[in-house]
C-alpha cells in the first residue's frame, strides 16, 4: 500500500490570536478569553502564549486565571468571529484536498496522499497552507506531517506555537519513543497512572511491553496503545460530509458545580458543534450530552428528535433540557455535546421543516450577516450572556 501523507493543522491560541489580530494593541500582551470580568464566574476558553507564561490555560476558572495574571486583558468569547476565521481556514484546506476532516473550529486532518502529484511534497503543501493562512486570515498555525493521523496530531503539538514537525519512518523512534505515555491518543489521566504503576512512562516503554500483558490489563485499549506506540494507525481521514457524529467536550481544570458556568460551557460547546454541522451542510436528529463527575462516573443521555435541526438555539434547547434532566448537582469534571443521525442537505426533506422553520433559518442567517457587517453581535442569545 502506498504510504499515506497526513497533515494535521492546529491553530495557535486560536480565539486569543483572532482577538490580537483584530486589535493590534493586544499583540504581545497576555490575552485571556472567557471574560470579560475575571472576578466573576466562568472558565478560560484559551489564553495567548504570553498569558500561558503565567500558568493560565484553557478550562481554568477565570478567578484562578486572574490570581495568576491580574494584568492580563480579559475578553468575552466572540464565537461568531472565530467561526468566520475558521470557515476561511477550512476553505484554504479544500484547495489542496477534498479529504479534510474538521475536528474542531481550529483543527483538521488533511489526507494529501493524492495531492502530491499536483502540488508537490506534503512539506511544500503544508508550507503553502501556512503561508495562505498567514496572508489571507492573518493567523498562525502549527503543523504536523506524518504517515498516519496519530503521528500527525502528535507532531503538530510538539513545537507549538508556529510548529512544523515531520514524523517519518526514519525519525519515528528518536522523536516519538522518548515522549511520555500521556501523548498517546486515548491515554487519559487514569490510564497514565495505571501505566506508571507498572513502570511504563514513555511511549517507547509501551512499545517494549508485552502485548499480552497490556491486553490483560486494559483490554482493547491495551491493544490500541500498543499499535500506536509502534506507529501503527490505519484510521482514514473522513471528510466531514461523511461524518457519523460531531462532538466536542471540555475537561475543567477544577471540578465545577456552578450551574451558570456549566450552562455557559454547554452553550460554547453547542456553538462549536452546530457551526461544524452547518459548515458540513448537515442537519442532525440526535443530541447527546455527556457528564463526567469528579468521581469519574460518566453518564450520556441522548434525545432523538422527530425533525432535523441545525440552529444553535434549537440544539442548545435540546442539550439544556437533557442536561437538566440528569444533572444531580455534584461537581463536574467534564461535559460534552455530540450531534448524530446526521443528514446531508440534499437528503433533507424540506417538508419536514415547513414554512416556520425556513423563516427561522433565514432569520439566523440574517443575524449572522448583521454581525459580520458590524463586527459585533447585534442580535444575541440571552443564554450566551453570563450572569454574575
Ligand atoms: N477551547 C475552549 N475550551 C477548552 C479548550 C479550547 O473553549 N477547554 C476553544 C478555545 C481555543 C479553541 O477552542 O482557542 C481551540 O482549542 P485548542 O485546544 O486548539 O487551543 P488553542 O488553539 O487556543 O491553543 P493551542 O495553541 O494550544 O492549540
Ligand atoms: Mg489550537
Amino acid at each position: 500500500m502506498k504510504e499515506r501523507s497526513i497533515i494535521h493543522v492546529d491553530m495557535d491560541a486560536f480565539y486569543a490570536a483572532v482577538e490580537q489580530r483584530d486589535n493590534p494593541e493586544l499583540k504581545g500582551k497576555p490575552v485571556i478569553i472567557g471574560g470579560p470580568d475575571p472576578t466573576k464566574r466562568g472558565v478560560v476558553a484559551t489564553a495567548s502564549y504570553e498569558a500561558r507564561q503565567f500558568g493560565v490555560h484553557s478550562a481554568m476558572p477565570l478567578r484562578e486565571a486572574y490570581k495568576r495574571c491580574p494584568h492580563g486583558v480579559y475578553l468575552p468569547v466572540n464565537m461568531h468571529k472565530y467561526q468566520q476565521a475558521s470557515k476561511h481556514i477550512f476553505n484554504i484546506f479544500q484547495k489542496f484536498t477534498p479529504l479534510v476532516e474538521n475536528i474542531s473550529l481550529d483543527e483538521a486532518f488533511l489526507d494529501v496522499t493524492g495531492s502530491r502529484s499536483l502540488f508537490g511534497s506534503s512539506k511544500s503543501i503544508a508550507r503553502e497552507i501556512i503561508d495562505q493562512i498567514d496572508k489571507e486570515v492573518n493567523l498562525a498555525a502549527s503543523i504536523g506531517i506524518s504517515y498516519n493521523k496519530f503521528l500527525a496530531k502528535l507532531a503538530s503539538d510538539l513545537d507549538k506555537p508556529k510548529g512544523f514537525v515531520v514524523v517519518s519512518a526514519d525519525n519515528f523512534y528518536e522523536v516519538v519513543h522518548p515522549l511520555p505515555v500521556k501523548r498517546v491518543w486515548g491515554v487519559g489521566k487514569k490510564m497514565e497512572q495505571q501505566l506508571r504503576a507498572v513502570g511504563l512512562k514513555t511511549i517507547g516503554d509501551i512499545a517494549s511491553a508485552s502485548l499480552f500483558s497490556l491486553k490483560q490489563q486494559f483490554g482493547l485499549a491495551g491493544e490500541h496503545i500498543y499499535a500506536l506506540s509502534h506507529g501503527i494507525d490505519n484510521r482514514p481521514v473522513i471528510p466531514n460530509r461523511e461524518a457519523k457524529s460531531i462532538g466536542r467536550e471540555t475537561t475543567f481544570s477544577v471540578d465545577i458545580s456552578d450551574r451558570d458556568v456549566l450552562y455557559a460551557t454547554l452553550m460554547q460547546l453547542v456553538e462549536d458543534v452546530s457551526f461544524r454541522l452547518r459548515n458540513s451542510n448537515c442537519w442532525c436528529q440526535c443530541v447527546t450530552v455527556k457528564i463526567r463527575y469528579a468521581c469519574f462516573n460518566t453518564y450520556n443521555r441522548q434525545t432523538t428528535l422527530s425533525q432535523q435541526i441545525n440552529l444553535e438555539t434549537e440544539i442548545y434547547s435540546e442539550a439544556r433540557e437533557l442536561f437538566d434532566s440528569f444533572y444531580d448537582g455534584q461537581p463536574v469534571r467534564l461535559i460534552g455535546v455530540t450531534l448524530s443521525h446526521l443528514k446531508a442537505e440534499k437528503e433533507k426533506q424540506v417538508e419536514l421543516f415547513g414554512w416556520e422553520n425556513e423563516k427561522k433559518q433565514a432569520l439566523a442567517e440574517a443575524a449572522d450577516r448583521l454581525r459580520t457587517k458590524y463586527g459585533k453581535p447585534l442580535v444575541v442569545r440571552a443564554r450566551g450572556i453570563k450572569k454574575d
